[in-house]
């Protein structure tokens, strides 16, 4: 799933500007075009007729291209759904999705209705006094919307840094403290290299690379931060909701060179246990760690090398992967 294709969200006067330009241009194009031996008034009447088709057409299409292009909230992957709960206003969003509709059935609304009103008339001050309600009427629909307009721009530029997991697939999630090797995994295991630096903290967001062999695509989330659940930034919180709804199973690192001390690795170790999921513990780092200590943590806690690893990972179950998920 991603939400890169978002459509950027305007403000009610850049959609009403478009659609009344539209309109005016059609119109100056009917004038001179219009040359039936039709009577001025039924000349006038045919113009604003094409006006208000113009402007309801414009407008509803612009209107129903954000809606289409918004997934239905309730039906996405609990990964975005909780994300999205966590990040935004779940409710607010929804109401602001559902206020568009009401305002594309509304332009709808008022559309037919003055066509039968203009339709009807045989008044020159008639037909200026309905074009005047209905842009009066049209803009005031779209100024009603501003605040749900600017809500779902804001929510469209939160959404566009949500990381593209594809929820189909069967993932399992790097897990460990900063610095200790996590990224290093990743890139032995899949060849992908994002960025690996001698300091703390250096992945930004998840890191998602994919494993393929056996005809199986396997998705890796290389999940940044210590999970402290009681104060969790945005990215240990995407960490966090992968582990939770993605994960199928966790690989923890335990980097013996106690980059951070050991007990607190283990720490983490039973808290993670805490989710439910089969978790494999890698060794980092093992190429400079003194052999002695290697051999007496192995005697406690059993380890997987990587081909261990790899293997772990290609047994997991063929899942097809779905279209944007
Ligand atoms: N010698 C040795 N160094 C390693 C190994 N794995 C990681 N490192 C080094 O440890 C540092 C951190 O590695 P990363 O892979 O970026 O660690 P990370 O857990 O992704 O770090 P953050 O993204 O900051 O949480 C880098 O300098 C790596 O080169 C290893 O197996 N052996
Ligand atoms: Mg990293």
């Amino acid at each position: 799933m991603n939400f890169q294709s978002l459509k950027k969200i305007e403000e009610p006067d850049f959609y009403l500007d478009l659609a009344f330009r539209r309109a005016q241009e059609k119109a100056k194009m009917s004038r001179s075009s219009i040359k039936i031996k039709k009577d001025r008034i039924e000349k006038s009447k045919t113009i604003e007729l094409q006006k208000i088709d113009i402007i309801r057409n414009v407008l509803t299409d612009k209107l129903s291209i954000i809606l289409r292009s918004y997934p239905m909230i309730d039906d996405l992957p609990e990964f975005y759904k909780r994300l999205i709960m966590y990040t935004l206003d779940y409710d607010e969003l929804k109401r602001a999705l559902g206020a568009i509709k009401w305002v594309i059935d509304k332009i709808d609304g008022f559309s037919s209705m003055y066509i039968g009103h203009i339709k009807k008339t045989q008044h020159f001050e008639k037909i200026n006094t309905y074009r005047s309600e209905y842009y009066g009427r049209i803009s005031s629909l779209l100024k009603q919307i501003k605040g749900q307009l600017k809500y779902i721009e804001e929510a469209r530029r939160t959404m566009k840094e949500f990381p593209a997991v594809k929820t189909s697939l069967s993932t399992a999630c790097i897990v460990g403290f900063p610095n200790i090797g996590k990224t290093t995994l990743l890139f032995k295991l899949t060849g992908s290299k994002p960025e690996i630096a001698a300091y703390s903290f250096t992945t930004k967001g998840i890191n998602i690379s994919y494993l393929e062999g056996e005809g199986k695509k396997i998705q890796l989330l290389d999940t940044p931060g210590t999970l402290n659940r009681d104060k969790m930034n945005n990215i240990e919180m995407q960490s966090y909701l992968a582990l939770r709804t993605c994960a199928d199973i966790i690989i923890y690192i335990i980097d013996l060179t106690e980059t951070y001390p050991l007990e607190d690795q283990l720490k983490m170790l039973k808290m993670l246990s805490g989710y439910k999921k089969p978790i494999y513990i890698y060794l980092s780092k093992t190429d400079i760690l003194d052999a002695d200590k290697v051999k007496e943590f192995k005697k406690k806690y059993k380890t997987y090398d990587l081909p261990e690893i790899k293997k772990l990972l290609l047994d997991l179950p063929a899942k097809k992967e779905q279209d944007n998920a």
